[in-house]
């Protein structure tokens, strides 16, 4: 083979080589980023240490369902020291689930469901404030968290 079509071969398949490795980078870390979350999770929590409650926000307040079924509207029934998961969305507008005084703020995007932790060790009330301007309501859509002991 005479050198120059060496050097266009060599040109070519060092390229498609060089482009195979970035490709093969590039897919395993897309995968972890799709997958960290659920990994994270089994691996810090295990089955059956939480619950589950849904988080529904609508204009202008909050719809809690439970594991068993129940809802509760505006208010949140926890136990001090148990882990939650939440389920956070919303069923009109955007909205932001925020505790303030545990500095705990997720946003609740109609079409999405957003996971998130809880677990507050202190019993007593907290005010659930929605930190999105939502509509003309916005500023009643107060709820609370009863953390029982
Ligand atoms: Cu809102």
């Amino acid at each position: 083979m005479e050198r120059g079509k060496l050097l266009e071969y060599m040109t070519i398949f060092g390229a498609a080589a060089i482009l195979g490795v970035l490709a093969y980078i590039a897919a395993v870390g897309l995968y972890e980023i799709d997958n960290y979350g659920a990994v994270a999770e089994k691996t810090a929590f295990g089955a059956g240490q939480y619950e589950t409650i849904k988080v529904t926000a609508y204009r202008y307040g909050w719809i809690f369902e439970y594991p068993n079924g129940s809802k509760s509207l505006n208010t949140l029934y926890i136990k001090a020291g148990k882990l939650y998961r939440l389920e956070l969305t919303s069923s009109d507008v955007v909205h932001s689930f925020y505790i303030r005084e545990l500095g705990y703020k997720y946003d609740t995007v109609p079409g999405f469901v957003y996971t998130a932790w809880l677990k507050v060790d202190k019993p007593g009330v907290y005010n659930v404030l929605c930190a999105e301007f939502c509509g003309a309501g916005h500023y009643r859509m107060l709820g609370r968290i009863v953390v029982e002991p």
